[in-house]
């Protein structure tokens, strides 16, 4: 019997990926349409970690080609600019290669793969997972569905179905509100920074990203209900213009296509299994983007889980699927405090006190004057190795 996978955003469409490449079927099916999952805007920084993996699965042409290999950022706060060197300090490096076109190119060799793999798919329900024989009940092309499998992967991200089908009292929940939001843009702007900068602003937080040499990703704090309707354009690059400022450094900027309020949050589900239904990615947990973490996060879970199926299918062995959640949940506990913290250093908290700020900003200065400090950063946002506990294939 195959997989059942739910959702096909980056989670449920590697696992996908990595199953039919040990020989599992799987099927996949979606909610939204094709269009939709590879223009939707989201994530953009993967660990090395997750550019290997990805490579290892045979979907990394496009990315070795176009991806932009950054080896630090720059944190910028009291008026000056600090570089964390990664290659330096970890021998490692990031890339910055937009979520959706990971999407792209893991939809590309779905289909190449023969699929299945279902777009725009309606009423969406998962059963019999508690016991030995799991099913999705679905209507598709306006005809009912029913596909009995013997796992179910729940990649629907945080707003899914899964998580919520499995009886009240089974799993526990802890979550963290931040009191913020990220207002974040495109524009048609050449990125004034070949690196990405963080910055500690006394009006808030700001960042500089990019999606190609000429697309520039810019984000700034903001209340979590901000309302789109105050943000005119000029208003948006004089706020981003006057947390930037430092020196003679200016934004460049140009028009603006996509603007969007991302709320900040922590989620974490445990244990991230029930019976035959597997959580993975944003399904189980969230994180506030700061560390950009949450697409990582979604590919460490779908390898521990491809490898424990694998493992299963090979042997009969059930062990590393019994182990699946603790596995996972190491690395999730270990990137949400990591989240957590560059989102505390960096933000300013509406009710902190200016020993807060003064904190915050000796914090900063350890980070980047101490090699011990700076390693610390580094070796968590260029990502945890593939070696913690029974991570190891
Ligand atoms: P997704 O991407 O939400 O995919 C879930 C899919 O399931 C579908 N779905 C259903 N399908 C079938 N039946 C149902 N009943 C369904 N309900 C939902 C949905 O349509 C969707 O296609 O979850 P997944 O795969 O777990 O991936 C998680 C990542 O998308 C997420 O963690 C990241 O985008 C978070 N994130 C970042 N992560 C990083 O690693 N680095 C970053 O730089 C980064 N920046 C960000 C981010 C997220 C952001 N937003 C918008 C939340 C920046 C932002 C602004
Ligand atoms: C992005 O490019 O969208 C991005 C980069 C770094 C983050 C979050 C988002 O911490």
């Amino acid at each position: 019997m195959p997989k059942g996978i739910v959702g096909a955003g980056p989670a449920g469409l590697l696992l996908a990926r990595l199953l039919y490449l040990e020989g599992i079927d799987s099927v996949v099916i979606e909610t939204q349409s094709r269009a939709h999952i590879e223009q939707r805007v989201r994530a953009g920084v993967l660990e090395q970690g997750t550019v290997n993996l990805l490579n290892d699965a045979g979907v990394g042409e496009r990315m070795r080609r176009q991806g932009l290999v950054h080896e630090g950022i720059e944190l910028r706060f009291n008026g000056a600019g600090h570089r964390i060197d990664f290659r330096e300090l970890t021998g490692r490096a990031i890339t910055v290669y937009a979520q959706h076109e990971v999407i792209k190119d893991l939809v590309h060799a779905r289909l190449a793969d023969g699929g299945p793999l279902l777009f725009e798919v309606e009423d969406v329900a998962i059963e019999g997972f508690e016991g030995d024989a799991p099913r999705i009940r679905f209507r598709h092309g306006g005809e009912a569905c029913e596909i009995a499998c013997d796992y179910i992967a729940g990649c629907d991200g945080f707003h899914g179905i899964c998580r919520p089908s499995v009886p009240v009292g089974a799993l526990r929940f802890y979550d963290k509100t931040f009191p913020f939001g990220w207002l974040g843009i495109l524009a048609e702007a050449k990125p004034a920074s070949d690196e990405l900068i963080y910055v500690n602003h006394d009006r808030g937080f700001a960042l500089l990203s990019m999606r190609s040499p000429g697309i520039s990703r810019l984000y700034l704090q903001c209340r979590p209900d901000e309302s789109l309707a105050e943000w005119p354009n000029d208003r948006i690059w004089a706020e981003l213009q006057r947390r930037f400022e430092m020196g003679g450094f200016r934004l460049n900027e140009g028009p603006i296509f996509q603007k969007g309020v991302t709320p900040m949050r922590a989620f974490v589900t445990e244990p991230m299994q029930y019976g035959g239904l597997f959580l993975a990615g944003d399904a189980a947990h969230i994180v506030p983007p700061t560390g950009a973490k949450g697409l990582n996060l979604a590919a460490a879970d779908v390898r521990v889980l491809a490898h424990a199926l694998s493992c299963r299918y090979r042997t009969g062995s059930h062990e590393r699927l019994r182990r699946y959640s603790e596995i996972c949940l190491r690395r999730v506990w270990r990137v949400q405090h990591f989240s957590w913290w560059m989102t505390s250093i960096l933000h300013r908290f509406e009710y902190g006190s200016e020993f807060d700020h003064r904190r915050q900003l000796a914090e900063l200065d350890q980070v980047t004057s101490s090699r011990a400090a700076a390693e610390m950063l580094a070796e968590n946002y260029t990502g945890l190795p593939f070696d913690l506990p029974g991570e190891e294939p």
